[in-house]
């Protein structure tokens, strides 16, 4: 623990950026961990959440389409210090925040996404579905913790989908993927993807935006952590659906319709007055 690089200083992003995002609800950020400091992270965030991934035992051909996508791992930062010290990163809440254009964000959770060697396509979705949060108020960090590219399955955004909010499609699935599909057709929406990461590089998404990654037809495995941040004023919604309840049970335990997006599991990581 004693020799892990510090994330407490700030990243200002350039307004070009941040524009960026507003117009097309994603953009990418370069080495905002860089290689050498993600050596010391990357071994304990893959082995945490290798312990906990609840499909890591069952054959991939045995699998549905969304457990097939990686093995998924939640709130690594709750299990290990030195996941905690990389999820709580003031350097990622200061870009999050810089982005969604408030002056202070909260964590909501951390994810390990591998989308292991053959391990098929993430299919389109919107993260927000899942969200009991109100508003456009909470964005997404995408992160490889290793070099990748294109045959190891990267993100695919479709281009300022999130200015349409709600498309009111289906849960993560092969129903999704194929709603979605005929959706991004319909709609004319251009798709974007960045074909190389270097472990470090970062990318970020609205809420709303409509994304999916290809299958990993690689030998090798795609370890991605993404962490979510909420503004830090924002509020729960009216729940909608399951999904949102279920989120709204184990992100804001004890937290209600109406209330300020607070609890225990939502520390502040970052906020003006504090800097
Ligand atoms: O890593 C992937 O395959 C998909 C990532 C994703 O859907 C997300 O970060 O919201």
């Amino acid at each position: 623990m004693n020799q892990l690089p510090s994330f407490d200083g700030e990243r200002t992003i350039s307004q070009e950026k941040i524009d960026f995002f507003a117009d097309n609800g994603h953009v990418r950020i370069d080495q905002l961990c860089s290689e050498n400091e993600l050596t010391h992270f990357s071994e304990s965030l893959i082995r945490v959440g290798t312990d906990i991934a609840w499909n890591k035992d069952i054959p991939l051909e045995k699998q549905r389409t969304y457990d097939r996508a990686f093995h998924q791992s939640i709130n690594l930062w709750k299990l290990d210090p030195i996941a905690k010290a990389f999820v709580t990163a003031k350097r990622f809440a200061h870009v999050a925040a810089q982005l969604l254009q408030v002056d202070g964000v909260r964590l909501y959770h951390d994810q390990l996404l591998n989308k292991k060697a053959q391990g098929g396509h993430t299919p389109w979705h919107q993260d927000a579905y899942y969200w009991p949060i109100k508003g456009s108020q909470a964005i997404t960090m995408w992160m490889p913790l290793a070099d990748i590219d294109s045959p190891m399955g990267l993100v695919q955004f479709a281009e300022r989908s999130h200015l349409k909010g709600d498309l009111k499609g289906s849960a993560i699935s092969g129903a999704s993927e194929t709603e979605f599909s005929e959706l991004v057709h319909q709609e004319g929406f251009s798709l974007s993807s960045y074909e190389f990461f270097r472990a470090g590089d970062a990318t970020f998404h609205a809420g709303w935006t409509l994304h999916r990654a290809g299958e990993n037809s690689t030998e090798t495995d795609r370890p991605a952590m993404t962490v979510i941040y909420i503004a830090h004023e924002c509020r729960i919604q009216k729940i909608e659906r399951n999904e949102q309840r279920l989120d709204l049970v184990m992100y804001l335990p004890g937290a209600e319709e109406g209330d300020l997006a607070v609890s225990p599991m939502n520390p502040l990581l970052w906020h003006q007055d504090s800097n």
